[in-house]
Parts: C-alpha cells; sequence; structure tokens
C-alpha cells in the first residue's frame, strides 16, 4: 500500500504525484510532513479528502520551513527523536517565495527533510516561470514572441544554495532513477540536522507533453546533462551518475512544447551550457572533464 494513496487529483502522468510515491515508500510511516502550497497541496488534500496516509500539515509558502523546525522543537520536546519532520514543496516555493524561510531553517539547522519536488514552473497558478524554469522555456510569463523567446536566463543552483548554508547534505535526484533517490532519502533520513534533496519531477501539462512519456522525459533530462545526480555531503561534492555516452539536449528540448520555438542560436546555446556546467561539475567530484568546453562556447551569449 502507498503512503501516498492513489486517488489524488493530479494529471494522469504527473511527475510529482509519482516523486511523492517514491519519497513517501522510501521513507515510510515514522515521519511528518509540512506541505507548501502548490499542486502537490491542491490536489491531494481537498477536503474532506487526502491522499496521506503519514500525518500531514499544509502550510504557507512563507513559512513551510519554520512550521517544520516547530514540529521538529516540539517532537524533541516530548523526547521522540524517531520521527522525521519532512518538507514537501515545489520549485516555486523553494527557489523564490519560500526561500528566506528555508534559508533561516538552514541557517538554524534544525532537524528537517527538505524535499523540493521540481517540476520546474509553478504549475498551480496556471504555468508561470519560476528560478527553476531553465532557459528558453516558454511560460506565460516568459512568453515567445518577436522579441522575447521564452526565458532569457538561466536556472538558479538551488542545490549549491543551499550547500552553502553548511548544511551536512545536500542532493538533487530524479524520479527517473528510484535506486539513486532511495539512496539520498535514506542517507537524509539518517542525519540529525537540516538536510535538503531536489529531485526533478517533469510536468506533463506545463511543460507540454504526453503524460505517457513523463519517466521517459525525466531520464533524457539526465542522460543529456540537463539535471545532474549529484550530492554535496559535508561540502563535498559526488556525481553519482556520469552518461559515458551523453544524449544531445536536442532530443529532450524537441519532446516538449515549451521549447517548440527554439531556433539553431538557442539550441547550441543550451548545448553549449550543458557542456560547460557538466564540465564544471565533473571537476567539483574530483573526476577530469569529458568534454573540452571550448571557447565559443564560454562565449555564448544570447
Ligand atoms: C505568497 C504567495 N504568493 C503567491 C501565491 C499563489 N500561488 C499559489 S500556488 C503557486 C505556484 C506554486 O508553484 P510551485 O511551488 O512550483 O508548485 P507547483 O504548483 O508547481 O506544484 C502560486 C504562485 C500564494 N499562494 N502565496
Amino acid at each position: 500500500m502507498h503512503l501516498f494513496a492513489p486517488g489524488h487529483s493530479g494529471c494522469p502522468g504527473c511527475g510529482p504525484s509519482n516523486a511523492l510515491i517514491q519519497v513517501c515508500d522510501t521513507l515510510g510511516k515514522d515521519i511528518i510532513i509540512v506541505n507548501a502550497t502548490g499542486c502537490m497541496e491542491i490536489t491531494s488534500s481537498q477536503y474532506p479528502q487526502t491522499a496521506w496516509r503519514v500525518p500531514y500539515i499544509h502550510s504557507l509558502f512563507q513559512n513551510a520551513p519554520a512550521v517544520a523546525s516547530g514540529v521538529s522543537r516540539a517532537l524533541k520536546a516530548q523526547g521522540n527523536d524517531h520521527t522525521k519532520v519532512v518538507v514537501i514543496a515545489g520549485d516555486g516555493s523553494t527557489y523564490d517565495i519560500g526561500f528566506g524561510s528555508l534559508s533561516g531553517m538552514l541557517e538554524r539547522g534544525d532537524d528537517v527533510l527538505y524535499v523540493c519536488y521540481d517540476n520546474q514552473l509553478y504549475a498551480n497558478t496556471g504555468v508561470q516561470k519560476s528560478g527553476a524554469t531553465p532557459y528558453g522555456a516558454s511560460t506565460t510569463t516568459t512568453m515567445v514572441g518577436s522579441v522575447h523567446k521564452g526565458k532569457e536566463n538561466e536556472r538558479k543552483p538551488i542545490v549549491e544554495i543551499v550547500a552553502a548554508h553548511g548544511i551536512k547534505y545536500a542532493a538533487s535526484a530524479s524520479i527517473a532513477y528510484y535506486a539513486d533517490l532511495q539512496m539520498k532519502l535514506r542517507k537524509a533520513m539518517a542525519i540529525k540536522g537540516s538536510t535538503f534533496i531536489a529531485i526533478d519531477a517533469p510536468c506533463c501539462l506545463g511543460a507540454g507533453f504526453d503524460g505517457g512519456i513523463t519517466m521517459k522525459v525525466a531520464k533524457l533530462s539526465v542522460q543529456s546533462r540537463l539535471w545532474y545526480l549529484f550530492e554535496i555531503e559535508n561540502g563535498k561534492y559526488k556525481l553519482n551518475f556520469n552518461p559515458s555516452n551523453p544524449k544531445p539536449v536536442r532530443e529532450y528540448l524537441e519532446m516538449q512544447k515549451r521549447f517548440k520555438h527554439l531556433d539553431e542560436k538557442q539550441f547550441e546555446h543550451i548545448q553549449n551550457q550543458a557542456n560547460l556546467t557538466y564540465n564544471e561539475m565533473l571537476e567539483k567530484s574530483g573526476l577530469a572533464p569529458k568534454i573540452e568546453a571550448t571557447a565559443a562556447a564560454e562565449k555564448a551569449q544570447i
């Protein structure tokens, strides 16, 4: 029996709902979920129904981490040192609207596992861009016309921003790599203090692809090195998956309506950025770069 039950009202093929099934089944029953506003709250907890088979509290963007801190400290005061408090929040909440509260929790180092399901946009309110939306993507606030061609800047490197607070463990994972996600969740559960995992969880509605290929899209994102599986543990980087034969980004991009307007220059820019940032990740992880960063790539600015 899944601890995040079927019967929620997420879209067929919803990546974030799948992330929650994987997260809850791995973490088990001894958790308390603090859920910020967003699709995963709206679709899972509309009174009088609920999809949660674990204790659950809905909170705001601005205070989900603060609420989690309070619950964690209350458990401690009761002498309960086994129940884990887990924040579930989207990227809009994590990267942008609730970031101040998250930063405060990380600074205090409260015993909370923060899980961000990253669908790269504000889905709940009609597909606006977030700090996680990638370059070139069209959303209702990064439109495509004669002047603008989708989002004009890059995603925030949230895992590294979070890790810079000095917490013991931050990682990125994907719904398409369950064993890797399980390993990271178990590691985070065992650590006392603040931990963070961002999970790539594609949104079929917002990105514009058929809900039947969600896992394929998630897998291609990692295989084309637009999303990395990595950990930062006590400040040390570890790349968990290094595709020996990386796919060109084009294949991933062409599967999604949000990128259908991209011109050749934009494809090139995204490929160059993927090469560059991946090289940086290899270096940080102590692995030799596989792909030469060309001077053209370094200059690629649109
Ligand atoms: C302070 C505040 N700003 C804006 C909103 C409106 N709002 C509700 S859900 C949402 C989008 C949430 O995006 P994300 O956190 O990425 O979750 P998703 O909907 O994609 O699951 C927004 C902007 C709000 N409820 N509170």
